[in-house]
């Protein structure tokens, strides 16, 4: 008995603890996310998620959904299933010009009674996506897109993700929140997030988002919310409905913020047209160093009562109006083009301009994008060209004033050596992109490492990339060879480096020297050599040694390694800086070898096509797979004439199917595994 209320006692404190977790982690994440004035340091934060996933771990029946733990989690709805709105989303006509708002602000008036004192409110109009979230006693239930404003889509389990929209409502000691309360506001991605993600984008040949509105949208239609979750999207609250709201558009607004919303630090209250004119000056000054986009102003009566008693007119209110800020353009002389090695090793031309004013700010510089860009445009040095400047913090060129050419103008000249460290660039294929073909470019040190130490390559725990660059600003690493000569008082010397962290990471990069060949050559970050042909490489040569003595035909001959990837590791390899790298890793004590399973040609399997199909009894689909390939056979999702094996399990379908329409041999996992074992000799 003693025993079981020991345990009960047990589980009460630790669920009570985790209770306490939650409320600490999620006050620090409103300060960190919504008012950006964390209190405590990321790594403090990060014991904080350790600690509440450890109980949570221990007991798992007892976390509830709204635990800051779970914000990314179950899946999309497949079609995102349309929702119909507890109140429409209306829409906001568009005003242009001075006048246009003072005939609103005489429709206002026309429209109520003489005595009527009308305040507007005025907000910044944030250049994102309408969302509706409801929240059932304090518990977000349901989000769900603008889309006609009668009907929208079921985003919830991606708006979970987005960090300023709290799960559970904040709420004040002795307070209570409505029952059901529907907040609108506006999802957008914040200029950085934006730039970032195209960045990658265009590194991995996708196409790039045109705008943050853009890639808002996209990211809130992605069916895995983990994507969501790595897009950065951010939300302003700015509208509280029907029940929940105050008797002033502005109280409601405070709400908003009072429960844990990020709300607009730019609104402001103003007593009439004139100081609302005033208002849409001042904020186009400001506007362009927002962290994010923002195409306009809202105009609103702040009054709800005298909101009602205006109305709309259809779809739109009487009592708001959004003002739209003109684009903004300038005329000015190219100068010069300026390219720099971004962290992936591409080249992109900036052009440097002789400033000019443009919307508040001087402009000196605009982004060209890329080599197409320039020739598209016919971009000439000494050009008259006009800017653009559409709400993104870096303006771009638009085009070129052809009427003002005085023939002066001189080509660009695309480089053919990298700014930055000399080496010779190259512009492959299809690719926009010109990149340097160092791989030790000064540039690509950061991204590079922070690869070599990642998961799936070195694995090297307690090494992220916020401690690649500590150790790279410190000067005391390099390149990958360097983390091997770290000594504890180096380590020590980082900030926020304490005795514990730094025996961890000595450890884990010790550890790491017994990874085999596959982890290593992946690790080294050679252009086209994934995890999966990194393997192949190791198993098809078994030691660097080899593989540094190999000829490209050597290589393109191996199934899966094709002309491009051949071309790019012989290269790669016949770089000296590389081959003193491979030098320097190898006296460190990193394992350059693969020990393929014992015996393998003589394998049933070797050289063979597998497809898995169905439930196996025992084996997972990884485990079966891996076994496969170390047998030397090659796995794949599906049946053809050249599937040497189907193995079939439980409720194996239509590839079962093919392969008996094919006369493909289809085993059993036993017989599997029995073949695997050499017992079967076919
Ligand atoms: N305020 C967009 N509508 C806005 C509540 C009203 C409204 C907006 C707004 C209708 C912004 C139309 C879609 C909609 C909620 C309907 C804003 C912004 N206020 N600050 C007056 O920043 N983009 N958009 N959203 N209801």
């Amino acid at each position: 008995m003693a025993e079981i209320d020991l345990f009960a006692d047990e589980k009460t404190q630790a669920l009570a603890e985790a209770a306490d977790l939650r409320q600490e982690i999620r006050h620090h994440e409103y300060l960190y996310y919504v008012l950006d004035a964390p209190e405590i340091t990321d790594s403090e934060y990060d014991r904080l998620m350790v600690r509440l996933r450890e109980i949570e771990a221990a007991y798992p029946d007892s976390v509830p959904a709204d635990s800051p733990t779970q914000r990314v989690g179950g899946r999309a709805d497949s079609q995102f299933t349309e929702v119909r709105h507890l109140e429409p989303l209306l829409s906001l006509s568009n005003a242009f010009s001075a006048e246009e708002l003072r005939a609103f602000d005489e429709r206002v008036k026309s429209g109520l009674p003489a005595d009527a004192k009308v305040e507007y409110v005025m907000e910044p109009k944030i250049d994102g996506l309408a969302c509706s979230l409801i929240y059932e006693n304090g518990k977000l239930v349901r989000a769900a897109t603008r889309g006609d404003g009668i009907v929208g889509e079921n985003v919830t389990a991606n708006v979970r993700t987005i960090r300023t929209i709290p799960l559970v409502l904040k709420v004040p000691e002795g307070e209570t929140v409505p029952e059901l309360l529907d907040v609108r506001g506006e999802v957008y991605m914040p200029r950085q997030a934006f730039m970032r993600l195209n960045e990658e984008r265009a590194e991995r040949g996708e196409s790039e988002f045109a705008n943050p509105r853009n890639a808002a949208a996209g990211s809130l239609r992605q069916l895995d919310p983990q994507v969501t979750a790595s897009r950065s999207l951010s939300f302003f609250a700015y509208y509280l409905v029907g029940e929940g709201a105050k008797a002033n558009h502005s109280d409601s607004l405070a709400t908003l913020a009072k429960y844990g919303f990020k709300v607009s630090e730019n609104y402001q209250v103003v007593p009439n047209i004139d100081d609302a004119l005033q208002y849409i000056e001042d904020f186009n000054q400001k506007r362009a160093s927002l962290a994010y986009d923002t195409d306009g102003a809202v105009i609103k009566v702040n009054n709800v009562h005298l909101q009602q008693l205006l109305g709309a007119t259809g779809k739109d209110p009487r009592w708001a109006i959004a003002y739209k800020y003109p684009p903004e353009q300038a005329e000015t002389t190219l100068e010069d083009i300026d390219w720099r090695v971004g962290r992936t090793g591409v080249l992109t031309p900036t052009a440097v301009l002789t400033p000019v004013k443009l919307s508040g700010s001087v402009i000196s510089r605009a982004t060209l994008h890329n080599e197409d860009f320039i020739k598209a445009k016919d971009i000439r040095i000494g050009d008259r060209v006009i800017i653009n400047k559409a709400g993104e913090i870096i303006p771009e060129v638009l085009r070129v004033a052809v009427d003002k050419r005085t023939g002066a103008e001189k080509p660009v000249v695309i480089p053919d050596k990298c700014p930055e460290c000399g080496w010779s660039v190259e512009r492959k294929g299809a690719e926009a992109a010109i990149r340097c073909t160092n791989p030790h470019c000064p540039a690509l040190g950061r991204e590079g490492l922070i690869h070599f130490v990642s998961r799936d390559a070195m694995n090297i725990d307690g090494c992220g990339p916020s401690v690649i660059n500590a150790l790279m600003d410190a000067g005391l690493v390099r390149d990958a060879a360097d983390l091997y000569n770290l000594q504890k008082e180096d380590v020590l010397k980082l900030d926020r480096m304490g005795e514990k962290s730094a025996d961890k990471l000595l450890a884990a990069l010790e550890a790491s020297k017994a990874n085999e060949l596959d982890k290593l050559l992946f690790a080294l970050g050679i252009r086209h050599v994934g995890a999966k042909v990194a393997r192949t490489l190791a198993t098809e040569f078994g030691s660097m040694e080899r593989l540094l003595e190999a000829q490209p035909e050597q290589l393109a001959a191996i199934r899966d390694i094709g002309d491009k990837i051949a071309e790019s590791v012989v290269t790669w390899l016949s770089v000296p800086t590389n081959r003193d790298l491979l030098e320097r890793l190898a006296a460190a004590g990193l394992t350059m070898t693969f020990t393929a399973p014992a015996s393998q040609e003589d394998n049933p399997f070797f050289g063979k096509t597998i497809v898995f199909t169905g439930t196996l009894p025992t084996l997972g689909r990884a485990e079966a797979k891996t076994m496969a390939q170390d047998a030397g056979a090659k796995v794949s999702g599906s049946v053809s004439k050249k599937t040497d094996y189907v193995v079939a399990g439980e409720e194996a379908g239509s590839k079962l199917d093919k392969a008996n329409a094919l006369g493909v041999k289809v085993i059993d996992e036993a017989e599997f595994l029995q073949m695997l074992k050499g017992d079967d000799a076919e």
